[in-house]
Formats: structure tokens, sequence, C-alpha cells
């Protein structure tokens, strides 16, 4: 359960924070590079100070409909923030991202992790991961994130994304891929309706069954919305819900926005599942 991510090490004995870091420049109000590079570095420590374990940075939104961003663009809004990061901080850095040559470029400066929402589907991306020889989160999606909300369909979404997982572990393994270094996620949100991220939600259990780490990414997401009928800047309650329902089922790694609540909120959830039955 130690997983080494470049040399900085996570341990997924129990159930750990990853903090949310967006480089992407529509994720901020100025849209200049230079803004969102010096706001990435700045929410980064933010993160590790409220509790984060690791660091997820991303420079590719992968939101409903976004457009897709050229491998070199995406380097040089992730690969400076990384060095830095990684230069300033101990937490391992995750990176986010479908590209094999972003996955190259980000272990190159520090990056220790892996997060790809396409299970390394792309182009040279298992060969990559192989070779970098990191740890990979392997995510199920649905169609693309152009298309993913226009039709999901499933007849027993929980089956389909157990299959799905394992096909890609099975992939990975014969791609040269260590078995200890994958964690599997269901991808809520990525292709499913309201419906189906509530039933991979109640049996997540059938997926932290498996042998590999389950990450959970339901942080201020549609789910959330799509049932309480809120906007997301009034999704924290519900992302901690969410959160708290994950880790008592066995999740090892939430990743959120708001990483002091959910700190919280998972503490406590531990600390129901660890209290003795009797005095
Ligand atoms: C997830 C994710 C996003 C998730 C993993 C958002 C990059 C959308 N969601 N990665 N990424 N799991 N592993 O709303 O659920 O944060 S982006």
């Amino acid at each position: 359960m130690l997983f080494d991510c470049a040399g900085k090490s996570l341990d997924l004995s129990a159930p750990r924070i990853m903090g949310i870091v967006n480089i992407t420049p529509d994720s901020f109000s100025d849209g200049g590079k230079f803004f969102s590079r010096d706001a990435a570095l700045r929410q980064a420590v933010k993160l590790v100070e409220d509790g984060a374990d690791i660091l997820d940075m991303g420079g590719e939104s992968t939101r409903p409909g976004s457009t897709p961003v050229e491998e070199q663009e995406e380097i040089d809004r992730v690969a400076p923030v990384i060095e830095a990061i990684s230069a300033e901080l101990d937490v391992p850095i995750s990176i986010d991202t479908m590209k094999a040559g972003v996955m190259r470029a980000a272990v190159a400066v520090g990056a220790g992790l892996i997060n790809d929402v396409n299970a390394l589907r792309g182009e040279g991306a298992l060969e990559a991961v192989a070779e970098l020889n990191v740890p990979v989160c392997l995510m199920h999606m649905q169609g693309t994130p152009q298309t993913m909300q226009k039709e999901p369909h499933y007849q027993d979404v929980v089956s389909e994304v157990e299959a799905f997982l394992l096909e890609r572990v099975a992939v990975c393994e014969r791609a040269g891929i260590q078995a200890d270094k994958i964690i599997l996620d269901p991808g809520f949100g990525f292709g499913k309706r309201a419906r189906h991220n509530l039933r991979l939600m109640k049996r997540l259990s059938r997926l932290t069954a498996l042998p590999y780490p389950v990450l959970v990414g339901v942080s201020r997401k549609s789910i959330i919305g799509d049932m309480l009928k809120v906007d997301v800047n009034e999704r924290l309650a519900g992302s901690l819900a969410l959160a708290s329902i994950a880790v008592w089922q066995g999740a090892k790694l939430i990743r959120t926005h708001d990483v002091r609540e959910t700190a919280q909120a998972v503490k406590l959830t531990q600390h129901v599942q660890q209290v003795e039955d009797f005095d």
C-alpha cells in the first residue's frame, strides 16, 4: 500500500486527500498565463497547508464540452508549475493528463503519479507509463469529454465500470505496468447520468473489494447539483457527504477542491470505522 511516486511516498493504507490544482487559463477570471501560473503555485501551497497528501495538477479541462488542448500548450502550462511545486513542497504530485508527451514532460520535472481520465487509451500512453515506472490512476469514462454527457447508456453500470477497469488493468500488466502501481477510479460524472453516479456510489464497495486502491472524485460535481439543485459554489456539504460515503466503503484517495473540510470529513469517517464496539 506504499506507493513510490518518483521518490515521494504515498501511503494508501489509510484514506488520503488529493488536492486539485487547475492550471487552465479558463479556470481563472483573468485568463492570463502568468496569473494562472502564480495562482496555481499559491493554491498548491495552501492545499498542502490544509492537509493535502498529494496534489493533482491539470492543464486541460475535462469538463463536459470543453475543447482539447494541443500537447505542447499543455506542457507549457503544467511543466513550469510542477517544477516549482516539486522543488518547494514535499508532497507527491499527480499529473492529470491523457497525453503521453505531457506524462513524460511532467515526470521529468517532478510529477510522480499519472492521473489519466482516459485510462491510458491515448496514443503512446501505456508505453509512457510503463517506461516512467510511476503509479497510475485508471479512470472509467464512457465516450470522450466532448461527447460523454450526450447519451450515457448502461445495462448495469457497476458491472460495466468494473469490467472496463479490470480490462484496462490487464492491458497495463501486459504492457509491463506492475499491478502494485495501479489505482482505480469509477469516474463520477464522466459519461454518467445522475442515477448512474448514485448507483456507483451505492455499490462502491464492489470496486474497493478489488486488490487496487480506489480513488473517488466527486468534489463539486453535477451529481450534487442534479440532486440538490445547487450551483457549483454551493456544493461543499454535498461533496463532503459523498466523500464520507466513499471512505466508509473503502476508498483510499479523495480528489477534492476543498482539502481542509474534506480532511475533516474523512477523519471523522475513519473514527467511526475504527471505534471499538464495547468498552
Ligand atoms: C476526476 C479526475 C476530474 C475524477 C480522477 C472535475 C481530472 C472534473 N475528475 N480524475 N479529473 N477522477 N482520477 O469536476 O473523478 O474535477 S476533472
